[in-house]
Order: structure tokens, then sequence, then C-alpha cells
């Protein structure tokens, strides 16, 4: 449909798929999968989304510049960001050599004593280009700062990188001993 705002859209299906679930009487499977049919009915129940069909949901995706959701078969989820209370399981991967977190000033001496840490979401969010960090740590500070991450330092400790999408990988966390800033 031409009149679907897709960016409020795809704000509301974030808010299902990673926070909230139960709201929507959805339930994710481990790798945070729901039926495409159940999302559709949940959100033609509410009041801004009873005309949305399976298209918006991919023109949504198509629209957006970050890969925020996927669809496979008759499935969608959040490929990254999970709150929810079960720990969406993600497929283990190497990284590129270096990888980037933006984040505020504020934050910093707190990193460096504790490392970074998921804080309200299921996994800590890593960027592999500065450019990408440089945007996320921008939601936090005008002028952010850029941490890098030796991932073959932290790997060879046993700490574990997981795929987000092409730009964005996850992590339980990261020791401050492999983080520097950029
Ligand atoms: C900070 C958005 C103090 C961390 C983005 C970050 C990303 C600590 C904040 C994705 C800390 C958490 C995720 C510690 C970490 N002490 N502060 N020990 N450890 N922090 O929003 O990575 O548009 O949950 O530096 O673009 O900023 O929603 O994580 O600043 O891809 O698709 O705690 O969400 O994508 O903040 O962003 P967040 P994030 P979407």
């Amino acid at each position: 449909s031409n009149k679907v705002n897709y960016t409020k859209l795809s704000k509301e299906v974030s808010y299902a798929l990673r926070h909230a679930p139960w709201e929507y009487e959805l339930e994710l499977d481990k790798n945070g999968w729901v039926p495409i049919a159940q999302l559709l009915q949940a959100f033609h129940e509410t009041a801004d989304w009873q005309n949305i069909e399976l298209d918006d949901l991919k023109v949504m995706i198509e629209k957006s510049e970050k890969k925020r959701h996927e669809i496979k078969e008759n499935s969608i989820r959040a490929v990254y960001g999970h709150s929810v209370p079960m720990k969406i399981i993600k497929e283990e991967a190497i990284p590129p050599k270096f990888l980037y977190h933006g984040t505020a000033h504020n934050f910093l001496s707190e990193i460096e004593k504790n490392g970074l840490s998921p804080m309200s979401r299921q996994y800590v969010h890593l960027s592999e280009d500065i450019e990408t960090a440089n945007l996320v740590g921008k939601r936090k500070d005008k002028t952010p700062i850029i941490l890098a991450i030796n991932t073959e330092n932290a790997r060879e400790k046993g700490v574990k990188f997981y795929l987000g999408n092409e730009k964005v990988w996850l992590a339980d966390s990261i020791p401050s001993e492999f983080i520097e800033v950029f």
C-alpha cells in the first residue's frame, strides 16, 4: 500500500520482535523467528496497521538503510537488538581482526574499567567499519568516541563473536584488555 509509513512500521516491528513480543501475543523461537502470518494478524488488531500485508514488510526491509529485519520462508525476525528475557541464539563466526564501537564520551571511564557490556540488550553491538560505529555513537554523543576491538586477541582468550548483518557483529561482552580508543 502506498500510504504506509515504513519508518514507523519498522520501529513497531522492531519493538515487537526485539523487546515485547508478548504485547502482540507472539512467541519468538530460539533464533528470534516468528511466523509472518502471526505478526500480520497481531498488527491488524492495532489501530495503526489494519491493512499491512506481507509486501509492506518486504518494502519496509528494502527501504531501510539498515538491515534490521529479515524474512526467510514464512517467518520474520529482528537481526539484532534484542532485549527479551530468553536469550536469542546467534550464529558464531570469525569477525575481521578489528571491530569498532561508537559510544559517548561519558561512558569511556566505565568501559575502560569494566569493558563493554550488553547493558539493556542481550549482546554487545559492534560495527565492521568506523563510519558505521560513528553513526551508532552519534545517537548518544555529537562527537562520539570510537573504540577498536582486537577480535583476534579476544578470540584467543575465549571471547565469542556472532553474526548480526553485514555491518553489525554481536558479542556477549568484551573485556577492557581488548579495547582501545581509536
Ligand atoms: C554503553 C542501534 C557504561 C555502550 C545501533 C552503548 C546499533 C556501557 C550503551 C544497535 C558499558 C548501550 C546497538 C559499560 C557498554 N559502562 N556504558 N560497561 N558497556 N556501554 O543502544 O551499541 O537503529 O543498547 O557503549 O545503531 O549503542 O536500533 O547499544 O552506548 O546497531 O537498529 O551502553 O542499536 O540500531 O546502548 O546500539 P545500546 P548500541 P537500530
